[in-house]
């Protein structure tokens, strides 16, 4: 279908610490190619994003600084908004939660769904702080984990063993805030009744949106579907965020979940007071960038929210991506080992683009991926540099040595199928690039484009105007010749401008000025025309597009992350972007039963270094555990695989609780023939060690490896 307009959504950051190129090649890059391509398709876009000032990550953040929340957000806010304008992501409004506007909007969203009938409102008991006078997130409840014994665990995590908790499990439990035994108090809280858009998820997701979106996007959603969906509270004791708009309400505030992602309409009224066209009308395509920390509250909880509200057009994409490691290792903000937008900025200044491709190139689009200063080196001066920038150089200055600084004419009688092989090419790019990109494949598409450039150097180098102009009688005899192939090097150089400005729109800019052409020419219709450039146009002298990235650069930037990389303690607080006060919340807790003893080992036959070769074993991460019905001993788990998400059936329930092992890495005999147990297919299987005494250890890498690594 036809759309009237395009509302592009990149997901909000958390004001509590800078962005990372982690961020940028998750979500916001993508977003951005996305939006100036529609653009340039002069669609009607609009492309919103702001921060997010809300929710436990803040006032953690604001504890560790010493400084208020309010702080915290001005001060993150501003860091944040400055790298995105730095590298050329283009908003058409950068807002924040913490503005009137925001409130307001969401405020009237929760009356709506309020007078309608739709929340229950249920009364638990939750830890209390009464020293502070406050309900305790998860977050700021520390106690001795139950499972190694580390005494600073936190009610939601133990971030020594990395085991999922809940408050009530932590051993002596204590506030963060007061160190005060937290007391059981009741409270009161508003929930959303997912379980009954259960159905019409269903039908949405399942039955409407498999094919477009993406599988690591559709995996996600059909496992929470597939689990059932359980009412979820849309409000927090807490008083740091956007009041909870009823009488009987006071110190409560809205889930950072239900406020954040109605930022994204905030922002479009604060931009225009046409917001309603965007957002109101079927006519709207709205597509959702955003990592995949964050599936689930874009395809579930959003679009139920949107629903049960109504009036409102639902996504029509969400085009999660995966995770960026640094060389090989996960990025940790708590250990400081990320490579921050801020600081790269400061680092090569006026390298934008270098950056936005080398992270376009290798972006996470289908599994996590790593990125390496030797890559980023290795991309810009083989491919940046040597193919495109060459290209463009070379061109210009062989059109101001051999043809006077001015486009020269075409002369019909001499052109060859050479000539004409290579303007077809332009075409061609066009298409591929325009498909891939409506597709949300950029890497795809950026590829092409280098793909091009590269041809472009083919073409230059087989017809080698250079050595046909060896003397100035040489050079009169073959000017038509040398005439043909740098026009069509030229039109090339200004098609090159448009197809890679979506990309590295910094480098299109320079490219426009050294044609003295206007932004305007970068328009998508023009990519394929042949007369971009006028017969005796002058032209500037060429610019250095990009420049080559030394060793000495890489090796400083290899050592200034490890010099930077901190130690994970208790007071370190990871930056997370779930809100980690819900995370136990969709858990079930199940109970262990004393564990068997093992058998003496059996010592098998020796095999052949190809028998072991036959297996194909994989890192995998746990994603979700539940008890299988009438089954004591048996785990249904669902592998993050890399490229896939996998479900194992493993015979450890008598030895671990399933929210336990979440998150946890695991080795998978990857290629084992499937089998059904009780009903479920189960593709592979975890290997584990076991103890004399009968323990069961999970084989797992030692430090976090890629999920889908594989082991050899
Ligand atoms: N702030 C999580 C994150 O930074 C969250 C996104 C909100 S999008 C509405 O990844
Ligand atoms: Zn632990």
């Amino acid at each position: 279908m036809e759309y009237k307009r395009v509302l592009i959504t990149a997901a909000l950051p958390y004001a509590n610490g800078p962005v990372h190129i982690g961020h940028l090649a998750g979500c916001y890059l993508p977003a951005d190619v996305y939006a100036r391509f529609q653009r340039a398709k002069k669609r009607d876009v609009k492309f919103v994003c702001g921060s997010d000032e809300h929710g436990v990550p803040i006032t953690i953040r604001a504890m560790k600084e010493g400084i208020s929340p309010q702080d915290v957000v001005d001060k993150y806010h501003a860091i944040i908004k400055d790298s995105f304008e730095q590298m050329g992501i283009s908003f058409d409004i950068y807002s924040r939660t913490s503005n009137k506007i925001h409130h307001e909007t969401s405020q009237a969203f929760f009356t709506k769904l309020h007078k309608d009938g739709l929340f229950e409102e249920r009364a638990t008991e939750q830890y209390y702080d009464e020293n502070k006078d406050m309900f305790l997130a998860d977050r700021y409840i520390i106690g001795t984990c139950p499972i190694c014994g580390n005494e600073n665990a936190y009610g939601d995590q133990c971030e020594k063993c990395g085991s999922t908790l809940s408050p009530e499990q932590l051993i002596n439990p204590r506030s963060a805030l007061s160190s005060a035994v937290p007391v059981k108090r009741i409270t009161k809280h508003w929930y959303f009744p997912l379980n009954k858009y259960e159905k019409w998820l269903n039908e949405w997701i399942v039955n409407g949106k498999k094919d477009e979106w993406k599988a690591n996007v559709y995996g996600q959603c059909k496992s929470w579907l597939d689990s059932g969906l359980q009412p979820r509270a849309m409000t927090r004791d807490s008083n740091w965020g956007v009041p909870v708009p009823l009488e009987d309400a006071k110190g409560k505030v809205l889930y950072v979940w239900f406020d954040a992602p109605i930022g994204y309409i905030s922002a479009t009224k604060e931009l225009t007071n046409q917001w309603s066209d965007y957002w109101c009308s079927e006519d709207t395509k709205l597509v959702h960038f955003i990592g995949k920390d964050n599936i689930v509250f874009h395809c579930i909880i959003f679009p139920s929210m949107l629903k049960a509200h109504g009036g409102f057009v639902l996504p029509d994409n969400v085009p999660a991506n995966e995770f960026l490691n640094i060389e090989g290792d996960k990025v940790s903000t708590s250990r400081n080992w990320a490579v921050w937008v801020h600081e790269y900025i400061k680092d090569f200044p006026d390298q934008q683009d270098t950056l936005r491709y080398v992270l376009c190139a290798n972006a996470p689009e289908t599994k996590d991926n790593d990125f390496t200063w030797k890559d980023f080196q290795d991309r810009t001066n083989n491919e940046l540099v040597s193919v495109f920038g060459n290209f463009v150089n070379r061109t210009f200055v062989l059109m101001h040595k051999l043809c006077s600084g001015r486009v020269p004419p075409v002369h019909d009688d001499l052109v060859t199928d050479a000539d004409k092989a290579m303007v077809a090419e332009i075409a061609i790019a066009k298409q591929k690039i325009e498909d891939y990109i409506e597709n949300y494949k950029f890497r795809d598409g950026l590829f092409e484009v280098i793909d091009l450039a590269r041809k472009g150097n083919k073409y230059l180098q087989d017809n080698a105007p250079w050595s046909l102009s060896k003397t100035p009688e040489q050079q009169a005899e073959n000017q038509k010749r040398i005439d043909i192939c740098l026009h069509v090097c030229l039109q090339l150089t200004a098609n090159l401008a448009i197809l890679a400005n979506p990309f590295l729109p910094f480098t299109a800019n320079k490219m426009c000025r050294m044609m003295k052409v206007v932004e305007r020419m970068l328009e998508w219709e023009n990519a394929g025309k042949m007369n971009l450039l006028k017969v005796s146009y002058p032209l500037r002298a060429p610019e250095l597009l990009f420049r080559k990235i030394e060793d000495m650069e890489v090796a400083a930037q290899v050592e200034k992350l490890k010099s930077n990389l901190t130690k994970t303690t208790s007071a370190n607080v990871e930056q997370t972007s779930t809100d980690p006060s819900t995370k136990a919340q969709d858990d079930k807790i199940v109970e262990t039963k004393p564990e068997a003893v093992a058998e003496a080992p059996i010592k098998k036959a020796e095999i052949s270094i190809d028998d072991f070769s036959k297996m194909d074993l994989r890192v995998g991460t746990i994603m979700k555990a539940e008890k299988v019905e009438k089954a004591d001993k048996l785990l249904k788990l669902e592998l993050d695989m890399g490229d896939e998400v996998r479900t194992v059936v493993s015979g450890i329930a008598m030895h671990f609780k399933p929210e336990e092992i979440i998150g946890k890495q695991v080795t998978v005999v990857a290629n084992l023939a499937p089998r059904k147990m009780r009903g479920i297919e189960s593709r592979g299987m975890i290997l584990m060690a076991q103890n004399p005494d009968g323990r069961l250890i999970f084989v797992s890498p030692l430090e976090m490896a890629a999920a889908g690594s594989e082991v050899r």
